[in-house]
């Protein structure tokens, strides 16, 4: 036997391939799954799926579980292909999730329907290898401080939003809805409530231009974005400007506005670490090259105050990398903006945006760095029924690729956008989850989950 082998091994040097029967031939394989029902109801559930590459990168993956009676089905899956015969599921990867690096995971989830109880899926393969691994590595710090104080100023690195250590972050935050309407919503008791009981990174400041905002009063409206700058600094979270145009869609329609007010607010904030700049919230029936027009006159205008902020450019078709208008991101690939320190702005609607634009969106990811400055979890007229699967999908997707977002709107609108009942920012309770609509709950949860932010 022993003779056998060193037959082999010399066969195998004078073939140069010593490697083959080397330890390092076996790739080393192994996952760890994280299975969360995340909610439960008369006959179905939802649940997610984080599995976890603890082996060497993979690229084209396959999940196989078993479900714990053919009785529970896969209905709706997302992040992946899914079919289920009998007990047996399976998940294949899909385009943008299919390269999983070591130690990168990638976040499914479906609907299912339920006969009985509803006990865990055992048996968690992927690629065949029983995913029996644990991560391991460091107990995160449990008082990491606020986002502000864990992450301090951010600078773009490749296509990643990177922190002060150099690392890439995701924030997770809200929006305002126009200031000029909802600013009764935007007081302590509110901004304390997305701090301490959302734990949110981030509040986006949508300020309009037209419909009664900006263009009506540029110094108030300046003043107020600034107050509520210092509000979220007081309470660590980030501060994203929005120069919010939408009516009319060219953003050159306000070019002149848009220098006067960012020389403005560059200047006021250039020593805070806390505040990113947005120089137009949707760019609408206006092309590409207008876009970056625009933003190439307006970018050193904050240059020249505030050198190293980060700047996030809209898009063509309603900040949708051009999928709107029959087009995609390589418009901006092709001819980017001539910056540095740049992101560029992609939102959707979970409900009218589906897998097309998630398509889009996790190739453009890995070319272009991108902020989700806005999106919604209903239609794209901010009302309509709440689409969960959808969203889910979404926000599965922004976490497994690290792409920070503000979810529309932090507000008591009349409309299925908003996060809270009509009627709230009234009275002072932002808290009790009585006050909250439904897109309002689902955002909480997802936002309020530890970030872990690298402090390293
Ligand atoms: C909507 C508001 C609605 C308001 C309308 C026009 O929810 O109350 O009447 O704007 O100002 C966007 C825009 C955002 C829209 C939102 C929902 O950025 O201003 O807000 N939406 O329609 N893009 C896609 C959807």
């Amino acid at each position: 036997m022993k003779r056998l082998f060193a037959l082999l091994a010399t066969f195998a040097t004078v073939l140069g391939l010593t490697a083959a029967f080397g330890p390092q031939a076996v790739a080393a394989a192994g996952c760890k799954v994280e299975y969360t029902v995340a909610s439960q109801w008369q006959g179905g559930f939802q649940a997610g799926v984080k599995v976890t590459n603890l082996g060497d990168p993979v690229t084209g993956w396959t999940l196989r579980f078993a479900m714990p009676d053919a009785g529970q089905r896969v209905t709706q899956g997302w992040n992946a292909t899914w079919s289920q015969s009998g007990s047996a599921v399976t998940a294949v990867a899909v385009d943008w999730n299919r390269t999983l690096a070591t130690g990168a995971a990638a976040d499914l989830g479906f609907s299912g329907s339920l006969t009985g109880a509803n006990p865990k899926p055992t048996a968690f393969t992927l690629n065949g290898v029983a995913c029996t691994g644990s991560t391991g590595g460091p107990t995160p710090d449990p008082d990491p401080g606020t986002p502000l104080e864990a992450n301090g100023s951010l600078h773009v690195c490749g296509v990643n939003l990177c922190n002060q250590h150099d690392r890439p972050v995701q924030l997770r935050g809200m929006s305002t809805h126009g200031i000029q309407w909802f600013g009764a919503c935007y007081g302590a008791a509110s901004l304390d409530a997305l701090a301490d009981d959302w734990k949110a990174d981030l509040l986006r400041i949508a300020m309009y231009v037209q419909e009664d905002g900006y263009e009506t009063d540029p110094a108030g409206f300046t003043s107020r974005v600034n107050g509520l700058v210092d509000m979220a600094e007081a309470r660590g979270m980030y501060a994203l400007i929005d120069f919010h145009t939408l009516t009319p869609g060219d953003p050159n329609f306000n070019l002149d506005r848009a220098k006067t007010f960012f020389a403005s607010v560059a200047a006021r904030n250039a020593q805070k670490k806390n505040v990113i700049y947005e120089i137009a919230n949707e760019p609408n029936g206006v092309s590409w090259p207008a876009i970056k027009s625009y933003a190439e006159q307006v970018i050193p205008v904050i240059r020249a105050a505030d050198p190293d902020a980060v700047v996030i450019v809209g898009t063509r078709g309603w900040s949708s990398l051009g999928v709107s208008d029959g087009s995609n991101e390589n418009e901006v690939v092709g001819s980017p903006v001539n910056a540095t320190n740049i992101m560029y702005a992609f939102h959707f609607y979970a409900a009218s945006h589906k897998d097309a634009y998630r398509t889009t969106l996790g190739r453009a990811a890995s070319r272009l760095p991108l902020f989700v400055t806005e999106f919604g979890t209903v239609s794209a007229t901010g009302g309509g029924a709440l689409d969960v699967a959808s969203t889910t999908a979404w926000l599965d997707l922004l976490d497994q690729l690290k792409i920070s977002y503000a979810n529309w709107t932090y507000s008591d609108a009349p409309e299925s956008s908003a996060a809270f009942r009509p009627g709230t920012c009234g009275g002072g309770d932002y808290s009790s989850s009585g006050v909250l609509t439904e897109s309002g709950a689902l955002l909480k949860n997802r936002i309020s989950t530890p970030d872990s932010f690298p402090t390293s």
